[in-house]
């Protein structure tokens, strides 16, 4: 693909940021309090539109309730509009709440499961006051001894939850159902493979998708070959990207293992090349957004990172020779067709990603140029020196 084929596509890559991600968050062992980290979601969406502004390629911010509860939520929307961004996957928050011990959709006792379904279903009237188009549903759900619960019980009360939650659905905002093989729950986690999402939201219908998180696959996954069938299936529905080297690290997306990106956006690239009008469109309809928690850096700077660690994996795969590449594959040219892929992964796609951000007026490079802004700086004192607004409209 020539540069500016490449900058076009490029181009058109949105990524969503996390406003979790930019407030302070640790591990079990400690939250290292960053100088001038987000308080409240205003904040956050003050820090996610300064990444906006200099990588031109992050104009949504997904919420997460309770975390980024409000009073008036339409507010909210015109607060990030009036700062180029737009509010993207509302997340219910069903593992935070006491009553959850023993799960949410598939907690034994049913006031439990009510109060989750309408802890969703107030999540849905959310999504129509922010204009979001993405309900992304993650369940902590399970169980941590054998024998602790049915797991064929579970299951049905799990249908019979998001059933409920379907038919509230509007006609354009799609669930997308994210699995995680282990954690907070450690025998077994109600969806825990993209296998029992596919199911699911094949039996929901077709606004339910599968959510592919990159950290949630037991070691040795091969991911991109999730995405690449879920792809083929029209079942692909987003994202949550990130990095990790042993569990659910929720490292910067593109650091512990860039090849793996590379891997992913090349079934995507392939996906929408392909032909097939279910991958091809389902390819297109991605929602791509990052899942990180930044617990010892600077939070800004790694959304811009991630963001750019995107633009490079997805310039990598467009490099791809795909007429040398089928040539070798049909001829069972085993090394051949690896050299193919890997001359494209060892492109410097930097000066064509230069080029992209020139003509579009951003700076070259968004991380040096967020470093010069001062904005980290300038944070730490006004936010060291001031309240947090909480849920309240900002004076
Ligand atoms: C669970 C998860 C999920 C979010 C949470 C912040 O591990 O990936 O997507 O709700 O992180
Ligand atoms: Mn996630």
């Amino acid at each position: 693909m020539d540069e500016s084929d490449v900058i076009d596509r490029v181009r058109d890559l949105k990524i969503e940021t996390p406003s979790w991600g930019y407030g302070d968050s640790g591990t079990r062992f400690k939250t290292f309090p960053w100088p001038g980290a987000a308080r409240d979601v205003w904040e956050k969406i003050d820090d996610a539109s300064v990444v906006n502004r200099l990588t031109g390629a992050a104009p949504s911010v997904a919420l997460h309730i309770p975390w980024d509860r409000v009073d008036d939520y339409r507010q909210l929307r015109r607060y990030a509009q009036d700062r180029g961004l737009r509010i993207g996957a509302i997340n219910p928050n069903l593992f935070q709440e006491d009553c959850y011990r023993l799960g949410s959709l598939c907690n034994p006792d049913p006031a439990v499961r009510e109060k989750a379904i309408q802890h969703v279903i107030d999540c849905i009237e959310i999504c129509k006051k922010t204009g979001s188009k993405v309900l992304s549903l993650w369940l902590a759900d399970g169980t941590n001894y054998f024998g602790q619960d049915s797991l064929m019980r579970r299951r049905r009360l799990l249908e019979e939850g998001l059933e409920k939650i379907y038919t509230h659905l509007p006609g354009d905002v799609r669930l997308l159902l994210e699995y995680k093989f282990y954690e907070p729950a450690f025998y077994h986690t109600d969806v825990p493979d993209w296998g029992t999402s596919y199911i699911l939201c094949r039996k929901l219908g077709s606004k339910a998708k599968v959510l592919v998180d990159t950290g949630h696959h037991a070691l040795a996954t091969n991911v991109e070959q999730i995405v690449s069938t879920l792809l083929q299936e029209g079942a692909l529905g987003g994202f949550h990207f990130n990095s990790r080297n042993y569990g659910d690290d929720d490292l910067v997306v593109g650091t512990a293992d860039p090849f793996q990106l590379f891997r992913i956006f090349f079934q995507i690239t392939e996906a929408e090349m392909s032909g097939d009008a279910v991958a091809s469109n389902c390819a297109r309809e991605i929602a791509y957004m990052i899942d990180q928690s930044h617990v010892i850096e600077d939070k800004i700077e790694a959304m811009i990172l991630s963001v750019v660690n995107c633009q490079e994996a997805l310039a990598k795969a467009l490099m791809v020779d795909r007429d040398a590449l089928e040539r070798f594959q049909r001829k069972g040219d085993v090394l051949g067709a690896h050299e193919v892929v890997r001359k494209a992964f060892l492109t410097d796609v930097r000066p064509i990603l230069e080029d992209m951000r020139e003509e579009a007026g951003l700076p070259l490079d968004p991380i040096q140029a967020y470093r010069e802004s001062g904005y980290a700086g300038r944070i730490a004192k006004e936010r060291g020196r001031s309240k947090s607004r909480g849920s309240g409209y900002p004076e």
